[in-house]
């Protein structure tokens, strides 16, 4: 770890005279941060593999694209990436992880036959980091959902299949809470959807809650597990139709109370989600979000300080309603250092927090008291405070790189590692 500078604990100072003056306390804004968890996806690791090595391709309306160097191709590779990757980012983390990603001993383990005892050695890398994890069942990449339906298919069978996997994932994912201490939030997505306009646009989406209610119908304990649904308006192959959607969801987790889970990149591809946190925890008990970049028709670029960003921290902190929001990444590019990607999308994630916690309460204060004028002049002088500063000073204070150091940190990893895979 690079000695704290100088010139940073400077700028700190400054920033932080600079902040108080508009009654910003950056030492709570810090601390306050730690206190936020990101779930980083174990898929940008890999490109959407997994580890059941059937040769079966990645399918469901998701693509990865790029063929850069390195990438894991065992659990103990994406172990050690991951541990990379974490050594780079402030504050303590969670792993979200696929149930294709279990360790089936090179056997053959069908999805409707996973067993928490598949995700051990997980299980014992998140405790001896303690971190949490969060869980997913793998909808997609399997033979039985290459005609792209699962949960919704006309065949009983095949949606029989699924309700098993998915059956199992819940139990799986409340065996990892139970083990690490801290609840996994098991979260369905399913490709399900038309490449072309349907004739029956309902059938599908009631067989869907049929078979979600199989899935949900054991209660677990919500110490131990949460269960929460992702929308989707389109996806590849899926252009016209998706079962799923955003309606369907936001009904069935609020009949339900479960955790509806927003995908930035799920939706109309001007449409932020930013506007909905509100509303929907209005309804639900809380939310899962996955955080991501839609870039025309690709739902999954790695995450960038964009405004969409800094719009979803923003609403997080201003009524803290992170503190009901389970904050997880959903990205993957195969076209740089995977690394980086997780590198770079997760410290921008906590970025947009950091800038979030430091907006001076005066903007809100405007507001109250009617004041539009100041409200709009004030939001718009904030974004010119020097936050920059009190990020780097927060990386020096969690024994992170500030700055692009973390960089030359990944090229070394590059060089030693991933250039011998
Ligand atoms: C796909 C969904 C889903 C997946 C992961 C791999 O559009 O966003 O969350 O990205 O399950
Ligand atoms: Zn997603």
């Amino acid at each position: 770890m690079a000695k704290p500078s100088k010139s940073i604990a400077q700028s700190y100072q400054s920033a932080k005279a600079r902040y108080a003056d508009m009654g910003v306390d950056t030492d709570a804004a810090m601390a306050a941060l730690t206190k936020i968890p990101i779930s980083l996806h174990c898929w940008q690791g890999d490109d959407v593999g997994g580890f059941e090595n059937t040769g079966e391709g990645l399918s469901g309306g998701i693509a990865v694209t790029g063929n850069y160097p390195g990438k894991a191709r065992t659990p103990d590779e994406l172990r050690a990436d991951l541990d990379q990757a974490l050594a780079l980012i402030p504050g303590k983390h969670r792993l979200n992880l696929h149930a294709f990603y279990g360790e089936f001993g090179g056997k053959k383990v069908d999805r409707d036959q996973i067993e928490a005892k598949h995700f051990k050695g997980w299980i014992d890398w998140a405790k001896a980091n303690g971190m949490g994890m969060d869980f997913n069942p793998t909808c997609f990449s399997h033979p039985k959902a290459d005609d792209g339906f699962t949960l919704s298919h006309s065949k009983k069978a095949i949606r029989d299949f699924w309700i098993e996997h998915c059956i199992r994932s819940r139990e799986i994912g409340a065996a990892i809470g139970k083990a690490l201490g801290s609840a996994t939030v098991t979260n369905i997505w399913i490709p399900d959807g038309y490449k072309d306009t349907p004739a029956d646009r309902l059938a599908p989406r009631q067989r869907l809650a049929d078979s979600l209610d199989k899935v949900f119908a054991k209660p677990l304990s919500p110490k131990h597990n949460l269960d929460a649904v992702e929308c989707k308006l389109f996806g590849i192959g899926s252009e016209s139709y998706v079962v799923g959607s955003h309606e369907f969801y936001m009904g069935y987790a609020i009949k339900n109370q479960k955790l509806l889970c927003l995908d930035a990149g799920h939706f109309h591809p001007t449409e932020g989600i930013a506007d909905k946190i509100s509303s929907v925890l209005m309804y639900v008990p809380e939310i899962l979000l996955h955080v991501s970049r839609g870039v025309r028709w690709d739902s999954d670029h790695v995450v960038i300080l964009d405004d969409a960003l800094q719009s979803i921290a923003t609403e997080l902190v201003r009524n803290n309603l992170y503190k009901r929001t389970h904050i997880g990444l959903d990205f993957f590019d195969a076209s740089i250092n995977r690394i980086a990607a997780w590198t770079i999308g997760t410290r921008n994630t906590l970025r947009a927090l950091l800038i979030a916690l430091l907006e001076p309460a005066a903007l809100r204060d405007s507001e109250k008291s009617g004041d539009l004028t100041s409200r709009l002049a004030l939001m718009e002088e904030v974004k010119g405070l020097p936050w920059g500063a009190v990020w780097d000073a927060y990386c020096e204070s969690q024994n992170v790189p500030a700055g692009t150091d973390w960089l030359a940190e990944v090229k070394k990893y590059e060089a030693a590692v991933l250039s011998n895979r």
